[in-house]
């Protein structure tokens, strides 16, 4: 097999550094691999996967803003990272510059131009093979969506950390959405965030309000929404609403470290450390999921095994060699 560098989707984009995901055909975003080459001059002799991929929105021409068919493709690719066993960390970030005006961004939040009165509506892509995909087979009924809150909430619920690289606008629902990511970094240069919500009539008044006031402290995220006003890169680092805020030309560059970091450590930890961060906010759905990875733990022990065991063999269970610890 000859191996190549993929097409390169992004000026932040480091082709070196990923391979193409086969399986996919999308539009909207872009999914990579993470993988280490060796090279021998120019050709490449090995590659080997790394347990982190790429995510980005990929519309720049629109800041980024996603239409139900980017949030179907986000969904997908998010959730075939999340059953890959050997990636655990995502990094979702936004392509570009814009083609149009050189303008960055992460992403803009719903696409305002196809907003109808219950949601957003298929707007049928790019061609009419891709038309009739959106409108025939995914939603027949033609019935609005706001499923970015589906995207949300697996982001919230995957056992992996999602890293934000914010590489310009975070805007409306993708203001909310780099809330919704474990860690966020921000480009110095690029990195705008502005809560547009009550602007255009459009609120999340879940996570992305909820955990804004986690992160900022509740006058802050109340002063982010109510007035929506522009706030820098590096205030969203004071404030908390990222973790970092880097020169343009290192975000991706510090994205991959802290996934790199993140994937040296315990994949259990880390899966019990984020649940438990998300518990208390998640109600009982986030003791649900956090109960989840105690069950796990237990299959993983002689006394769960045991009463699997002595129901197969149909006898009584022997709990004796398991005390009750105190
Ligand atoms: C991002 C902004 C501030 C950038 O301003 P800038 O740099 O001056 O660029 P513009 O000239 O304004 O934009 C460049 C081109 O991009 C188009 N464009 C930008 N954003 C959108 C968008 N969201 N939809 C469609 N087009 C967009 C511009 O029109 C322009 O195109 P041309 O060149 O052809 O004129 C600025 O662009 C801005 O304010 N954008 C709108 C941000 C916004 O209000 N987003 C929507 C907010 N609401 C949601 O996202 C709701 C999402 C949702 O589904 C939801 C539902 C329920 C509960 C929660 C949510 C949630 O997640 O929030």
């Amino acid at each position: 097999m000859t191996l190549s560098l993929p097409v390169s989707v992004s000026e932040t984009f480091d082709p070196r550094r990923w391979r193409d995901v086969d399986g996919f055909q999308l539009t909207d975003i872009t999914y990579h691999r993470g993988v280490r080459r060796e090279f021998e001059g120019d050709t490449i002799v090995s590659e080997t996967d790394l347990p982190v991929v790429r995510i980005a929105f990929a519309r720049p021409e629109v800041r980024n803003a996603f239409r139900p068919e980017t949030v179907d493709e986000l969904y997908r690719v998010l959730d075939h990272a999340r059953l890959t066993p050997d990636v655990g960390a995502i990094i979702l970030t936004g392509n570009g510059p814009s083609p149009k005006d050189g303008g960055w961004a992460f992403c803009s939040g719903g696409d305002q131009r196809i907003r109808g009165k219950d949601g957003y509506r298929y707007d049928g892509g790019e061609t009419p093979d891709e038309h009739a995909r959106t409108r025939d087979t995914i939603n027949p009924a033609k019935a609005g969506r706001l499923h970015i809150l589906e995207v949300q909430r697996l982001i919230r619920t995957m056992p992996k950390v999602v890293i934000a690289a914010v590489s310009g606008w975070a805007a409306g629902g993708g203001h909310s959405l780099n809330v919704v990511c474990d860690l966020s970094i921000a480009s110095i240069e690029h990195g705008r965030f502005k809560q547009t919500d009550a602007n255009v009539g459009s609120f999340d008044g879940g996570y992305g309000s909820a955990l804004l006031a986690r992160q900022a402290g509740d006058k802050r995220a109340r002063e982010i929404f109510l007035l929506a006003r522009e706030y820098s890169a590096q205030d969203a680092a004071a404030w908390g609403v990222v973790n970092e805020a880097v020169p343009h030309d290192q975000l991706e560059e510090k994205a991959w470290e802290y996934a790199q970091i993140v994937t040296s450590k315990s994949p259990q930890a880390i899966r019990m450390l984020k649940f438990a961060f998300n518990l208390a906010d998640d109600g009982l759905a986030g003791q649900q999921v956090f109960a989840g990875e105690a069950t796990r733990l237990a299959y993983m022990t002689d006394e769960a095994a045991e009463g699997r065991d002595s129901f197969l063999e149909k006898r009584d269970p022997d709990w004796s060699a398991f005390p009750y610890y105190a």
